[in-house]
C-alpha cells in the first residue's frame, strides 16, 4: 500500500496534530502543503477532499478522511508502531474526555482568543482585543485546573504511556504558552509544568515546533 498523505499547513494545530500521530507511529508519510489563511483561500480543489474548508485532509491510497479525530485514530489503528490509545475503558474514556476538552474548551481560548489576540495581531500590527483575552484567560483557567485535576500520577496526561491526549493538548500548549499570560499560568499547575517539560522535548514535537517558523499562524 502506498504511502498516506497529509494535507495541511505547518502552523495548523490540527495539522500539527495529525503529523505527530503520524510521527509517533513511525509511519512514512508525504505531506502537500494547504494554506488555509491565504489571500482568496485554498485552492477550490481542496474543497473536493475537505467541504468545511478546514486542515488537514488525508489520503490513503483511495481511502480519503478528513477530521483530525478519524485521522489520528486511522493512523493508529490502520499502521504498525506503538499504540496511541489505551485498551482499558477507563483510560481509553479518560483519554477521548480530554480530546473533546482540548478540541472544545482549549483550542478556541488557548489559541484564539490568547495567542492570536496577544502574539499574533499585535506582531501584524494590529491591536488586541483585551476583552476577549480577559474572557479567554478565565476559560483557560478552568481549562487547566480540569486537566490538573484530570491527570493521573503518570508520566503522561492519562497513562504510563503517550497517547492522543498528549498528541492534542501539546501543540495548543505551544501557542499558549507564547503568551506571558499563558507562562504565568501554567506556573499554578505544577503536575502540567512538569508534562509540558517532556512533551516539549520528545523529538516529534520538536520536529513539528512551529514556533520557529517567521510567521505562525493557527
Ligand atoms: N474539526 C476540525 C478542525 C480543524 C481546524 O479547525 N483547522 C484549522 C487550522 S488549525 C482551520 O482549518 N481553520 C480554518 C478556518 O477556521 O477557516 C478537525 O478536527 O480537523
Amino acid at each position: 500500500m502506498e504511502q498516506p498523505c497529509l494535507f495541511g499547513a505547518d502552523y495548523s494545530v490540527y495539522v500539527r496534530i495529525a503529523r505527530l500521530a503520524l510521527i509517533e507511529k513511525g509511519v512514512e508519510h508525504q505531506r502537500v502543503p494547504i494554506d488555509i489563511f491565504a489571500e482568496g483561500g485554498p485552492p477550490a480543489s481542496y474543497l473536493e477532499r475537505h467541504p468545511f474548508g478546514r486542515i488537514p485532509a488525508f489520503e490513503h491510497g483511495d481511502f480519503r478522511l478528513y477530521e483530525t479525530a478519524a485521522i489520528t485514530r486511522y493512523v493508529d489503528e490502520a499502521f504498525e508502531g506503538p499504540r496511541l490509545q489505551p485498551v482499558a475503558p477507563r483510560q481509553r474514556a479518560r483519554m477521548n474526555q480530554i480530546v473533546s476538552i482540548a478540541d472544545g474548551y482549549l483550542y478556541p481560548h488557548l489559541v484564539w482568543g490568547i495567542y492570536v489576540e496577544r502574539v499574533s495581531k499585535p506582531a501584524e500590527g494590529i491591536a488586541a482585543d483585551e476583552e476577549r483575552i480577559a474572557t479567554s484567560l478565565s476559560k483557560a483557567a478552568i481549562g487547566l485546573a480540569a486537566l490538573s485535576d484530570l491527570m493521573e500520577d503518570t508520566q503522561w496526561l492519562c497513562s504510563p504511556d503517550l497517547t492522543l491526549a498528549d498528541l492534542y493538548v501539546a501543540p495548543m500548549f505551544d501557542y499558549f504558552l507564547m503568551a506571558p499570560e499563558g507562562r504565568e499560568m501554567i506556573e499554578h499547575h505544577p503536575k502540567l509544568a512538569s508534562w509540558w517539560s517532556r512533551i516539549a522535548a520528545r523529538p516529534s514535537v520538536e520536529m513539528t515546533d512551529f514556533s520557529k517558523l517567521e510567521e505562525p499562524g493557527a
